[in-house]
């Protein structure tokens, strides 16, 4: 077996031992043709980059057009996270909980080890070290992914801090999460994601797709370090990061978490409308926050990604001209259309397909076929520095301090344009019984409600009840708690379209908000939260019927009847670990919107 580290030097590059033995006991296994230690360079992006479109891994795109962009097409077996595929392996079941698919660890280990004794022969091992969170800092973590793919090593090297610095980081160390990663044949009968909370372990077979082989971001960033969080006393969320700048150069942070594919990229990085000069949106992170009490009792915020993996189709000029400009270079897309030009497309673009298209999977296109050019859940990695609204904090090492968050989710009824929580209690509750319709993100059908609680609901690593516990007794640990909303950009009217227009002219709930926490604005008290008050949104130019605001806003206690229904059959499914609290917080609202019990404005410190 060749060892070929990417320096002179006959040493290993790193100084840990306990990397060292256990990158030489997975090649043992595994038996790979060569091993790669991948050092981060430009030199060597430029190599693997070069040797992936010789192995027709990448095709290379219109350079004039898209300088240092290429298109990866996947198995069209494989094209999305498979949460049925995907296994919390705890010794004890009840650790994984009723949401997450629990397997025996010894058990799930002895078959891995099966599936991956010689998986990588003929192939080459790359060890990918990596830094979760900002370099240097005391909130970021070191992992280390042992992967046969290329395009793996392509995306990591956007996605997180790769290479020397993070085995320089992590020094002579035995702390990092381990990850293998094996594309075996990419068949779904032979793909498994497991996750060995209690090794720092997480093992993904048969599959090439982001959230199952990039394991940094939902194996490691959230659904490890949500364990993590627990016992350290933090918090790993589903949550984009964004700074929002007043005209008076003021910068309040706000995280906010939305299941997959429901606007955390565009929200992270909006373009204000045209009427709220001064005002400026900038991006801290967009997927994944890492969230601890600092030493002034306010909740600090990392993002622990370098890049962006977002959904191409719906991304145009108008709904997100951030991220259309920062796709221009130096960008791996996956599975959106091809030009005849070596340019990319897809739905939503709002530019017209031009003649001779090819499809996601490289097939004529056909406009009159009815069929997607891109596959719906196509996206784009690209380094978080394109993006011409990045902020700065995003590489400080204390993070940033957080103000409000938000949970949102994509529901047709029910859910206000913007809903406030009375306290912290509320605020959990609020994201505890959070609901979604179901997106492309995930293999399943689409436009199915389901709870989704924090937008966790697949990347919990842990008891469900335990989680939402945890998240109830941070509240002793922060003296100044965020202010929790809720959010909900795809209520549908009478004739089945959007009520509201979304995307940038979210920045006016935003500013709501912010009027909330300055004391600016009163809001209206209903019994399941605080909506504003017609007359405190901003709706300078926008062109929305009245009645549609106020549709938008609505609160129908028929529903919401159904809604806590609903809630209190999904806290049924989560059984004895489902804090009390939460369960009493629920029915006082029952109470208050049978008449019951009066109203709750804002609870005494909050
Ligand atoms: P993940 O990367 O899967 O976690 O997704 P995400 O939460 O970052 O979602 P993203 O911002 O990529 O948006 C997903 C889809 O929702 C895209 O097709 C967007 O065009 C659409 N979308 C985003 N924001 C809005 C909005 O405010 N209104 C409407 N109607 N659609 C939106
Ligand atoms: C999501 O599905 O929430 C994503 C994409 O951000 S993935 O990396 O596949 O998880
Ligand atoms: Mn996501």
């Amino acid at each position: 077996m060749e060892v070929t580290a990417n320096r002179n030097e006959k040493s290993s590059p790193t100084s840990s031992r306990a990397l060292r033995d256990w990158v030489n006991e997975v090649a043992a296994l595994t038996k790979p043709d060569a091993v790669v230690w991948c050092d981060g360079s430009e030199a060597e992006k430029k190599r693997f980059t070069a040797q992936a479109v010789d192995a027709g891994i990448l095709i290379e795109l219109n350079q004039k057009k898209r300088p240092g962009c290429y298109l990866h097409r996947s198995d069209p077996n494989d094209v999305a996270r498979t949460e049925q595929l995907t296994f919390v392996c705890t010794p004890n079941k009840i650790d994984a909980g009723p949401t997450n698919n629990w397997s025996d660890p010894t058990e799930t280990y002895a078959k891995l080890h099966g599936m991956l004794d010689g998986s990588m022969r003929g192939r080459t091992m790359y060890v990918v070290p990596y830094v979760m969170g900002p370099l240097g800092s005391p909130l970021s973590k070191v992992g280390v992914e042992l992967t046969d793919s290329l395009y793996v090593v392509l995306n990591m090297r956007i996605m997180t801090r790769m290479g020397q610095a993070a085995l320089d980081q992590l020094g002579d160390s035995a702390d990092f999460n381990r990850g293998i990663h094996c594309t075996l044949d990419l068949n779904p009968d032979r793909r498994l994601i497991c996750h060995f909370p209690q090794d720092n372990m997480i093992i993904s077979v048969g599959s090439g797709y982001g959230g199952n082989a990039l394991l940094s971001k939902k194996c490691f960033a959230l659904r490890i370090a949500s364990v993590l969080g627990r016992d350290e006393g933090w918090l790993a969320e589903h949550m984009l990061i964004l700074g929002l700048q007043s005209p008076e150069g003021e910068t309040t942070y706000i995280a906010a978490a939305f299941p997959s594919a429901c606007g955390k990229t565009n929200l992270a990085m909006l373009t204000p409308p045209a009427e709220f000069q001064g005002w400026k949106v900038t991006t801290v992170g967009d997927d994944i926050a890492w969230m601890r009490v600092g030493p002034d009792g306010r909740l600090w915020a990392v993002n622990p990604e370098n890049g962006y993996f977002g959904v191409a189709p719906g991304t145009s000029a108008k709904s997100n001209l951030n991220a259309m400009k920062m796709v221009e270079h130096d960008t791996i897309f996956t599975n959106v259309a091809m030009t005849p030009d070596g340019d990319v497309w897809w739905e939503g673009m709002d530019v017209p397909p031009p003649d001779g298209l090819l499809d996601w999977q490289g097939r004529r296109w056909k406009k009159e076929s009815g069929e997607k050019a891109a596959h719906p859940n196509s996206r784009f990695t690209t380094p978080m520095r394109n993006n011409s609204a990045w902020s700065p904090q995003a590489d400080d090492p204390r993070g940033v301090p957080i103000s409000a968050v938000i949970f949102g989710g994509r529901r047709a009824s029910t859910v206000p344009l913007v809903l406030e929580s009375i306290d912290w209690t509320h605020g959990v509750f609020m994201g505890a019984t959070m609901g979604s319709e179901t997106t492309a993100a995930a293999a399943g059908a689409v436009g199915v409600l389901r709870r989704d609680p924090m937008a966790m609901l697949p990347f919990c690593g842990y008891n469900m009840g335990d989680y939402f516990a945890h998240w109830l007794k941070m509240r002793g640990a922060i003296k100044n708690p965020p202010r929790i909303f809720m959010v909900n950009w795809f209520r549908k009217g009478a004739d089945g379209n959007f009520i509201w227009p979304g995307y940038g002219e979210n920045m006016r709930v935003l500013k709501w908000m912010l009027d909330r926490i300055h004391g600016r604005a009163k809001g209206r008290a209903t019994p399941v939260g605080i909506v504003p008050d017609e007359t405190e949104l901003d709706l300078n130019g926008l062109d929305l019927p009245q009645s549609a605001t106020r549709e938008a806003l609505a609160v129908n206690p028929a529903e919401w009847k159904a809604e806590l229904e609903s809630a209190a059959e999904f806290f049924e499914k989560i059984g004895p670990t489902m804090p009390k609290e939460l369960k009493d917080r629920r029915q006082a609202i029952l109470k208050s919107l049978n008449g019951e019990a009066p109203t709750q404005r804002v609870a005494a410190g909050r």
